[in-house]
């Protein structure tokens, strides 16, 4: 688990390029280790950004989408529900559009013992 965890930190540390708007706070926080997997999740910025895709890589999964729903406007906060998938690696990629049409994109990861 630990070492699991030391190398997707490295890997999100060194890919993870924001530009403009930078992500606030997310929920659960990047790097939380867990008891139960969340219903949702939710991440906002210090800008309003428009999401064009979310997905989801859990532990040695291939990612996966995760629906936008209706929200695919501009906003600061984002929140979408998670399919529960047990004890594991969450890692929660995001893809943006900021106000002035440049691309963003962000991770962040936590655990579900
Ligand atoms: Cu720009």
């Amino acid at each position: 688990m630990t070492k699991t965890l030391a190398i997707l930190t490295m890997m999100i540390v060194g890919s993870v390029a924001f530009a403009h708007s930078k992500i606030n706070a997310t929920v659960p926080a990047h790097e939380a280790v867990l008891a139960a997997a969340p219903e949702t999740i939710e991440f906002g910025f210090a800008k309003k950004i428009r999401l064009i895709k979310v997905d989801l890589a859990f532990s040695d999964q291939p990612k996966v989408p995760l629906d936008l729903g209706d929200q695919t406007s501009f906003a600061t906060t984002f929140n979408l529900p998670l399919v529960p998938l047990g004890s594991g690696t969450y890692v929660i990629g995001w893809r943006g559009l900021s106000i002035d049409g440049h691309v963003m994109t962000g991770e962040f990861m936590f655990v579900v013992e």
